[in-house]
């Protein structure tokens, strides 16, 4: 390893890009630290609890609620910023916001399409918004009659029917649960419009009459819950507040996933959104991400990620060791954009072939691919070597095989980074056809088929002796 590669990695922090580099290092400063705060070492109970989130990889995650009503727009304006943000920041009262309710009536939701689309994706869970910050619930509720049952024309209860198709369909559902944010709740956090300055409310007794009651009844009315999805932590950092929803999720349901946004260490890192790392990460962790730039529908946000990038984002997070949930904001109609659905099928079909990859696969032995330090010294805005990420190849794990994933035409012939394991076979995942291969210099050295296979991704699968990469000259 480069020496300066070498420096990085110890202080846990190599090659990728700038961005991605200064972003997540973000995750130690004040405030923003319960967003990436990493386990506490795993307990076999955890390591247990885990298991199916390390084979599933891919999730789609689903912002959904009043917000898809106005869908960036508020009086004739376009309102800056995420959609499922709106009441915040076009400062809607309460009272007018809440009016939203009365015009909620989704017909054209389908729990099963829903589900189908995730399936075609070859998404392995799904996450859904069970209460955002607005504090509208998408289900029953005891505690609020704030939800789509009680107030919207609709009245139908979407966790459930999505519990229901998820359960038929063997795919493991989590709820999105905003804990401290509450725009609806005079004591919640976040609404000084309607109710004042946080520090002035009676921010426990929010938490106590609705945050964990709700939490409660959604680990006891919607079958097994794989996970629970806490987000920003505001105010959770005092007393026993994030470890009383801990408690609650243990007790109802030990088996459930928590995310790294409650406030206390989860089950696994959730990065910042939009946020890859830029090296393999040595614990559980989760890249939340946008297919476009909103979370909740926005109706002039077009700017869909292409398969391509997609497909590129997954198997880089893959080979650093993380999973992506990756989000779609339904329309007030209940339809998942078009394009949207186009482009996770799209992605879906690449995934049928060479998922093997994918799912269940462990990060790379190497690193080399993942970029370097700007040769030319220069610093980042914190002082840090500027990273300049690569893109033309990654490299992901099973047992006795390495995928390596092409994005681009590799230089002819192509080097694998030294390793002392003797290559006995490789071929192309899509169809089986055999890769020639020799070994130079102790390189392994593939002859990749020139114009590449599948311009968007084309997996070789390199078959090696023993079952990982020990890295060295023959
Ligand atoms: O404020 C939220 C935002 O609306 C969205 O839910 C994302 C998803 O990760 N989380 C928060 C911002 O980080």
């Amino acid at each position: 390893m480069p020496p300066l590669r070498r420096r990085l990695r110890s202080r846990g922090f190599a090659a990728g890009t700038v961005v991605a580099a200064l972003a997540f290092s973000l995750l130690s400063v004040p405030g923003l630290r319960t967003q990436g705060r990493a386990p506490e070492p795993q307990d076999p109970a955890q390591q247990k609890r885990l298991e199916w989130f390390h084979q599933a990889k891919y999730g789609l995650f689903i912002h959904w609620g009043l917000y898809a009503i106005p869908a960036g727009e508020w009086q004739g304006r376009r309102i800056p910023g995420i959609g499922e943000w709106i009441m915040n920041r076009a400062r809607i009262p309460v009272r007018e916001y809440g009016q939203l309710a009365g015009q909620f009536n989704p017909v054209k939701f389908d729990a099963g399409e829903w589900v189908k689309l995730a399936q075609d994706a070859g998404m392995k869970y799904i996450v859904i918004t069970s209460k955002h910050h607005d504090g509208f619930a998408l289900y029953q509720s005891k505690v609020s009659t704030y939800d789509v049952v009680d107030a919207t024309p609709f009245g139908r209860d979407i966790l459930k029917e999505l519990a229901e198709a998820c359960a038929k369909a063997k795919m493991p559902l989590g709820f999105y649960y905003s804990q401290a944010q509450d725009w609806h709740d005079p004591n919640g956090a976040g609404n000084d419009w309607d109710f004042g300055p946080d520090d002035r409310k009676d921010f426990d007794k929010y938490l106590r009459g609705k945050a964990e009651p709700q939490v409660r009844e959604l680990l006891t009315g919607y079958g097994p819950v794989a996970l629970l999805w806490f987000d920003t932590p505001r105010m959770m950092n005092v007393g026993d507040r994030a470890r009383r929803f801990t408690d609650i999720v243990r007790k109802l349901q030990p088996d459930t996933l928590i995310d790294g946004r409650l406030g206390v260490a989860g089950d696994y890192v959730t990065t910042g959104d939009n946020v890859i790392p830029p090296d393999v990460q040595n614990t559980a962790w989760e890249v939340p991400a946008t297919i476009n730039h909103t979370w909740g529908y926005k109706s002039y946000d077009h700017d869909w990620k292409s398969p391509g990038t997609i497909i590129f984002k997954l198997v880089d997070i893959v080979s650093k060791g993380g999973n992506y949930l990756l989000n779609v904001g339904p329309r007030a109609d209940g339809i998942i954009p078009e394009p949207s659905q186009y482009v996770l099928r799209s992605a879906g079909a690449w995934l049928k072939v060479n998922g093997e990859a994918v799912y269940g696969a462990g990060p790379t032995p190497f690193g080399d691919e993942l970029g370097e330090p700007s040769s030319k010294g220069a610093k980042d805005l914190r002082g840090q070597p500027l990273m300049l990420a690569r893109t033309e190849w990654r490299v992901t794990t099973k047992p006795g095989k390495l995928y390596v994933t092409f994005f681009a035409e590799p230089r002819a012939p192509f080097e694998l980074p030294a390793m002392t394991n003797t290559v006995k076979r490789a071929y192309r995942l899509a169809d089986g056809a055999p890769v020639d291969f020799k070994v130079q210099d102790g390189k392994t050295v593939l002859n990749v088929e020139r114009p590449i296979y599948d311009p968007m991704a084309t997996v070789v699968v390199v078959e090696i002796d023993g079952p990982a990469v020990i890295r060295g000259t023959r």
